[in-house]
């Protein structure tokens, strides 16, 4: 199984781009990160760590609701150049951070390992949040995005997990070069790419690698990215870690992360078509504005799980906080059991996303009339849970910080079922078509399948999951204008990127329409526009080059 297989660690810069499709270009970036890193640090760097971005074909804000999603790696990526620091004297396990773009600032931090002597000052307990009670503090700042938040998050968990203070092992003290090319902020996932580098690049300098499985890194990189202050699914750092090339990954989080590489035909084999990204060049904050968007969107679909397993009298105990994929799977009979594999497969999953669609009416606001619209409030929404509000509080709202007027949980409970039932039918209409494919040539039927699909996965995002903003949905319709077979906003949203399905004797023109239509692009050209729109292929996941 994907997840099971061990870190790739390379030798040589040739097996580590082996994998990638435009080798020649991406050389001369691994060649360039590590020049600079001796001329800056006075030696070779000992490691490289690679960690792609990602583009999600399909599957939005469904994975920490633990459903399946479909997102490939892009060849864009974060390249780590580290190795253990040239200063003798630097404190155990201190950093020097820096970036090849000058707009990012260099770094120097120090890890603090907490003990009963030294306890935190208020701020750092603030700054650190009580959900990571660990032994090693890096002090994280949440209130406003810095590159080396992420750094400093992949560098948490090798504390943590690899230096307890009861050993008397220290961590070394590294010296660290990053360059990356995947879009800050554009829903290609930069921060999944750099957290799964900084992992990377710490447990390698660290000699930690050992037989760390590409699942396990991904358990890492989730849990730190955490600590950035986004309480994100799973989908960015398994797409960035297990990708394979050629295929999409179909990615499922229950009862245990599963990952199965899905062939794209419609990539290979004629009618040909690509997958083109679109940047809206809108940025969006992810960690900044997480408590009005993205976290808001984890607590109402939590509140959700639990006010439709009153109305399909699924029994909860009042402490647990189930997800809409656990309610659905016990109102179908269904049990959980822990590693074991999941009881529901495509099949299965697909006829309940059916069966309950019809219940989420039960969801919808009553009594509003026109106001529907407008939600539930927090008082409503307390009384729709069942619980009483101190419990409610401390089981919904403890761990997280939200702020709304009114909570949307019928339509993201609308949104987050539907989406799940595109992807299973996106996977399945992929499956047919390797299938298809082996006779001869496509119907072009499937192009248009696929299209449909992540058009209407576009629509929910506007209509139910309101995470689309103006821009993206005007680039979404001059792409659906010059010909695209579908087209939809890919990542968390409130900006970023859109991914268009085209045919591929279509996309020059294509590209070129979206250029002189999109305002935003009006005054780029040559390297600049390509670096905002560009076709893409699926690449492989992370690795790590060994220099030494
Ligand atoms: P991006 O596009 O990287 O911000 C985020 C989450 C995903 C997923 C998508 C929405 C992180 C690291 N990633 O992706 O887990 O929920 O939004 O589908 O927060």
């Amino acid at each position: 199984m994907a997840a099971e297989l061990p870190i790739p660690i390379f030798t040589t810069l040739n097996d580590a781009l082996g994998d990638l499709q435009t080798a020649a270009v991406q050389a001369s970036r691994w060649n360039d990160v590590a020049e600079e890193f001796e001329k800056r640090f006075g030696k070779k760097p000992a490691y490289i760590a690679r960690a792609p971005g990602r583009v999600n074909l399909i599957g939005e804000h469904i994975d920490y609701v633990l459903f399946g999603c479909l997102p490939a790696a892009v060849e864009q990526d974060i390249l780590m150049a580290c190795g253990p620091s040239s200063q003798a004297s630097g404190s155990p396990g201190s950093v020097t951070a820096q970036n090849l773009n000058p707009k990012y600032t260099p770094k120097t931090f120090v890890p603090i390992l907490k003990d009963a002597t030294m306890p935190l000052t208020t701020e750092q307990k603030e700054a650190e949040g009580s959900v990571h009670p660990e032994s090693w503090y890096l002090d994280i700042d949440k209130r406003e995005l810095r590159w080396e938040s992420y750094v400093k998050a992949g560098y948490y968990g090798v504390l943590n997990r690899f230096f307890p203070p009861s050993s008397s092992e220290r961590p070394v003290p590294i010296d660290l070069l990053v360059t990356g090319s995947v879009p800050a902020g554009s829903g290609l996932s930069s921060s999944a790419a750099m957290v799964v580098a900084s992992t990377l690049s710490f447990l390698a300098v660290n000699n930690k690698l050992g037989n760390l499985t590409k699942g396990q890194l991904v358990e890492m990189a989730m849990e730190n990215e955490r600590r950035v202050g986004v309480n994100s699914g799973g989908m960015d750092q398994a797409a960035s870690v297990i990708s394979t090339p050629s295929s999409a990954l179909y990615i499922t989080f229950f009862p245990f992360l599963h990952a199965e590489p899905i062939l794209l035909p419609v990539l290979r084999t004629n009618p040909r078509a690509v997958f083109v990204c679109a940047n809206s060049l809108v940025v969006s904050d992810k960690a900044v504005g997480a408590k009005t968007h993205y976290n808001l969107r984890v607590v109402e679909t939590l509140v959700g799980a639990r006010i439709l397993a009153r109305h399909l009298n699924v029994p909860l105990q009042a402490t647990e906080r189930p997800t809409l994929r656990q309610v659905l799977g016990r109102w179908l009979g269904y049990k959980e059991v822990k590693g074991q594999p999941t009881e529901l497969d495509t099949d299965k999953l697909k006829a309940g996303l059916e069966k309950v669609l019809p219940e989420l009416e039960k969801l919808r606001p009553a009594g509003r009339g026109d106001n529907e619209e407008l939600g539930l409030t927090m008082e409503e929404m307390i009384r729709e849970s069942g619980l009483d509000e101190a419990v409610f509080n401390e089981v919904y709202l403890s761990w997280v910080e939200v702020e709304a007027t009114h909570f949307q949980i019928y339509k993201r409970a609308k949104h987050v079922f539907e989406e799940s039932l595109r992807v299973i039918e996106f996977r399945a209409a992929c499956l047919r078509a390797a299938d298809a494919s082996r006779g001869g040539d496509l119907p072009e039927s499937v192009l248009r399948e696929l299209g449909g699909l992540m058009d209407a996965s576009h629509v929910s995002a506007c209509k139910f999951c309101e995470n689309s903003c103006p821009e993206v949905d005007e680039l979404v319709r001059i792409a659906k204008e010059a010909g695209a077979y579908g087209s939809r906003l890919t990542g968390a949203g409130w900006g970023g990127c859109t991914v268009s399905l085209v045919a591929e004797d279509k996309v020059d023109a294509f590209i070129e329409r979206l250029a002189a239509t999109y305002p935003a692009y009006k005054d780029l050209e040559g390297e600049a526009l390509k670096q905002v729109i560009f076709a893409t292929k699926p690449s492989s996941g992370a690795c790590v080059l060994k220099l030494e």
